[in-house]
């Protein structure tokens, strides 16, 4: 079985062990998005790719979600010293050979999808994993602070902000001119089923989706779209996907989500069994919706959740 899966960072990369588990014969590709790459250091480092390769590669501090095991930070510190920051962003030793040799890479004319398969022969994360674009994409969010409006970069709103304040809109400078990278359309057209698993729905997978002829390839497929909300109980169950949806204008609730990607595009949705208020409204909205556990509280729990969606999945095609 062919699955595609579009991915953002710690939510979509947990949810992929699972499927690794639960589907161990399935050819999966994961589209990562980069709207969250940041350039540091003049380093270009590409956070939700690096935590889908640590985390299925086995090199992730697990409890962080993002970065490397076993991590020093040595090098920040002498950076620190030269007073040359930002020093609200965490990179660590290890981390940093990542973003040099994708760089230098980068820096002798590869691809952004060619560096990310010369990195994935080291890691072997058992996925192909393609950047959603070749093409420079940064998201950045409008913030009001000191009475002041500006578009800052979405790190530095996630990390240093710790998205503290509201934010007026969020915009991915550059995907309206980015292309799909190679192989992104043909793994969509080729998919047996697409997922979209409990990332972001606005800077991960709506990141994604903001790239021309993604949305529409996947809409065209004519294969089941299968989702898992990453809100439970009208909260995100991990990090700040409220205050983005708030700047689009979606509720922060799983069928609100569900609404926001649209019956033209999702043929199934899962909810937690918290939101089984959910399936009536989601399922009038032309969704077909299932209440199962949706908390990955270790891989068996992301294993049986990638069963529920691609039991799901099945259930569409035979509808
Ligand atoms: N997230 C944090 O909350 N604090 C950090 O200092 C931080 C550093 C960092 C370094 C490399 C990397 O790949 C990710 C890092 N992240 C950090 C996470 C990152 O902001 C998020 O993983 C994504 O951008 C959102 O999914």
């Amino acid at each position: 079985m062919r699955i595609v899966v579009l991915a953002g960072g710690i939510g979509g990369a947990r949810f992929l062990r699972g499927l690794k588990q639960a589907a161990p014969d399935a050819d999966i590709t994961v589209i990562g998005n980069t709207g969250d790459d940041i350039h540091l250091f003049g380093l270009k480092v590409c956070p939700d790719l690096d935590t889908v390769m640590y985390t299925l590669g086995d090199g992730i501090n697990e409890e962080q979600g993002w970065g490397r095991a076993d991590e020093t930070f040595h090098l920040k510190e002498e950076l620190a010293a030269y007073g040359v920051g930002p020093e609200w962003f965490g990179l660590g030793d290890r981390d940093f050979a990542t973003h040099i040799v994708r760089t230098q890479m980068i820096g002798a004319g590869f691809p952004l999808s060619a560096v990310t398969e010369a990195l994935c022969d080291r890691w072997k994360p058992g996925v192909r994993l393609i950047p959603m674009t070749d093409d420079r994409v940064e998201t950045h969010v409008a913030v009001e602070v000191d009475g002041e409006r500006k578009a800052i970069h979405f790190q530095e709103y996630w990390v240093r902000l710790r998205a503290s304040v509201p934010a007026e809109a969020v915009v991915p400078v550059g995907a309206e001119q980015a292309k799909p990278a190679p192989g992104v359309l043909e793994a969509i057209a080729e998919a047996d089923v697409v997922l979209f698993p409990p990332s972001n729905p606005v800077v991960s997978v709506g990141t994604i989706l903001a790239v021309p002829g993604i949305r529409e390839a996947i809409a065209d497929a004519g294969v089941p779209v299968v989702g898992l909300s990453p809100i439970v109980g009208d909260a995100p169950v991990r990090g700040m996907a409220d205050k983005v949806l708030a700047a689009v204008g979606v509720e922060s609730t799983a069928a609100a989500v569900a609404e926001h990607y649209g019956s033209g595009l999702l043929d199934g949705w899962l909810v937690d069994t918290v939101d089984a208020g959910a399936v009536e409204r989601t399922e009038a909205a032309g969704i077909r919706c299932r209440a199962v556990p949706l908390m990955m509280t270790d891989l068996d729990a992301a294993a049986q959740m990638a069963r529920e969606a691609l039991a799901l999945a099945e259930e569409v095609r035979t509808a």
